[in-house]
């Protein structure tokens, strides 16, 4: 029988950091979540289901038996009475002690937790020059949700004050204001769900030409409730399996952009596995697969 460790990604034998080409950052923090919780739980049930998945990738040929190594870091867990800020600061602090040099997956835990692992990644200078490619239901766009500045309803727009870029894709819920804040500002590209059709050539081009630092964050709302419905706020219309692959495709094979890390979001871990867990580890592992494909052309 063979021996699977529940606490590594496809239950392979642990590596060590200077072995590894993708770091494995889990995030169990739902704090500010207004709607269904448990996102906090996904890092764990992902890794402990992620054994069911094959180690081949089909669509690459990639076998993560092989390549790229996988480490799992150190969970980073919020601690009691702590506010949004403190979590978000020792996130960037984990982030900061990696070695260079190695793709960073992170995974969530609430969507907030982006802002930890951005700030951690990039100086303020090269948060000016870096675009975050959103796959999401919501802009996550808002000033204050229910009075709070720091929630994963916000993350977005405390970096868009930073001065980062943002494309989102997917985008099927979100408020007048930031309907309009969007229109107003080059800084943000919103591919609505509604047009995703039409605009998909589109999408996929603007996603090829892509220049300088990006960073992927995925978040699983983006995908149709078909694929996962295990999200705390799920939005009906999403992306299929099919699209949200051909947008990763298209980012991981573009060469004159940088891609150092990516994040996964807001998926809840199902009440009645396997439901959607597994799906959460394809798109992980689909995510790798695609990135490493790139790095070895
Ligand atoms: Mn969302």
């Amino acid at each position: 029988m063979v021996e699977y460790f529940r606490d590594q990604f496809f239950g392979l034998p642990p590596v060590a950091l200077e072995a590894a080409q993708v770091v494995f950052l889990p995030l169990p923090f739902d704090l500010t979540v207004t709607y269904g919780r448990g996102s906090a739980g996904a890092p764990e049930r992902i890794l402990e289901t992620s054994y069911q998945l094959e180690t081949f990738d089909e669509e690459t040929h990639v076998d993560f038996a092989e390549a790229p190594r996988i480490f799992v870091a150190p969970a980073v867990h919020p601690r009691d009475g702590e506010p949004p800020t403190g979590y978000l600061a020792r996130v960037s602090d984990a982030v900061r002690d990696l070695p260079p040099a190695r793709f960073l997956l992170s995974v969530g835990g609430e969507h907030l937790v982006t802002y930890g692992i951005v700030r951690g990644l990039y100086s303020e200078n090269e948060l000016r020059d870096l675009t975050i490619v959103q796959i999401d239901a919501h802009c996550d766009l808002i000033d204050q949700l229910e009075g709070e500045q720091w929630s994963h309803g916000t993350v977005m727009r405390r970096l868009l004050a930073h001065g980062c870029r943002f494309i989102q894709i997917g985008v099927r819920s979100l408020s007048k204001e930031e309907y309009l804040l969007a229109q107003g500002n080059p800084n943000i590209d919103i591919y609505y769900a509604h047009e995703l059709h039409q605009r998909r050539q589109a999408l996929l081009s603007r996603l090829a030409d892509l220049t300088g630092d990006v960073y992927v964050s995925f978040d699983v709302d983006g995908l149709d409730p078909s694929v996962i419905w295990s999200t705390g706020t799920p939005q009906p219309d999403g992306l299929s399996w099919q699209e949200a692959m051909a947008v990763l495709r298209a980012l991981f094979s573009n060469r004159r952009c940088c891609i150092r890390a990516a994040d996964l979001v807001e998926f809840i871990p199902d009440p009645n596995p396997p439901g959607c867990d597994t799906t959460a580890c394809k798109i992980i592992s689909r995510m790798l697969a695609y990135w490493w494909t790139g790095q070895s052309r």
